[in-house]
């Protein structure tokens, strides 16, 4: 792929975070950096050893592919290759290309003087599946307790850990995080559709600005968020939806190991009702 001509101005040197100029360059359009490549590295290792896990298994079919983690009784310890270990490396492959892909986002910030909300959003989906392979999986005492890999295996996994608490949809965080992420496609659909329409305008008129998206919303809903507000608000319920999965999730088990129906006791049992 060509440089487009103003790309070679914004190509600054410096910012690393390890390094030095040494991995300070680009291939093609790509910034390598020193996280470009243990992102490289991570995630070449990482789909080999998954390869080698998929040939090690009884099938091919990628919707069957499976890698499971450990058995229960090898506790927070280290398996056998073929019995939870595989996983395990991948999973430590899988956070050090995640992590490292974080940190490249963080370099290139750094050279061109912006914020690091990028990082940080991408920090917060680490952060969740974080969450679900390492955090609950230590707090419950073994890795056994983290989500096989693969496509069917990880839905099964899903519903198997909703029916242990009876009903997820009662978890209270779920509840939280699924209305954000509804939300977050709400936002982004009223966002995307609103942004396409002042710049398609009928044939021959010209383009709509900004004045014109306030007044949209302001005749339709008496309000405008603002051009900057939708994507702080935006941001914010993308994290929510992201936080709060992580939440929910790790509370069921460490933090509550009945059905999630019965947390709702708590209303019944106010003091209020007699
Ligand atoms: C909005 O008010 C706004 O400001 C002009 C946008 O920016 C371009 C938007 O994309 C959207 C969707 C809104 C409306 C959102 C709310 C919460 C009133």
């Amino acid at each position: 792929m060509s440089m487009l001509s103003f790309e070679r101005k914004y190509r600054v040197r410096g910012g690393t975070l390890i390094g030095g100029d040494l991995f300070d360059f680009w291939v093609g359009p790509f910034y390598v950096g020193f996280f470009g490549v243990t992102t490289i590295f991570f995630s070449i290792v990482g789909t080999g050893l998954i390869i080698w896990g998929a040939a090690l298994g009884p099938t091919w079919n990628l919707w069957q592919i499976n890698i499971a983690p450990p058995d229960l009784k090898y506790g927070l310890g280290l398996a056998p290759l073929q019995e939870g270990g595989l996983w395990q490396i991948i999973t430590m492959c899988a956070l050090g290309a995640f992590g490292s892909w974080a940190l490249r986002e963080v370099e290139i910030c750094r050279k061109l003087g912006m914020g690091y909300h990028v990082p940080i959003a991408f920090g917060v989906a680490i952060f969740a599946y974080f969450t679900l392979v390492v955090i609950r999986p230590v707090l419950l005492g073994a890795w056994g307790h983290g989500f096989p890999y693969g496509i069917l295996s990880h839905l099964d996994w899903v519903s198997n850990v909703g029916y242990q608490y009876l009903h997820f949809h009662y978890n209270p965080a779920h509840m939280l995080a699924v209305t954000f992420f509804f939300t977050t496609t709400l936002a982004l659909s009223l966002h995307g559709a609103l942004i396409l329409s002042a710049v398609n305008p009928k044939k021959g008129e010209v383009v709509k600005t900004a004045e014109h998206e306030n007044t949209f919303f302001r005749d339709v809903l008496g309000y405008s968020v603002g051009a900057l507000g939708i994507h702080r608000l935006g941001l914010f319920l993308a994290l929510s939806a992201g936080f709060w999965s992580a939440v929910c999730i790790v509370i069921s088990g460490p933090f509550w190991t009945r059905g999630w129906p019965e947390w709702w006791n708590w209303w019944l049992e106010l003091p209020i009702w007699p």
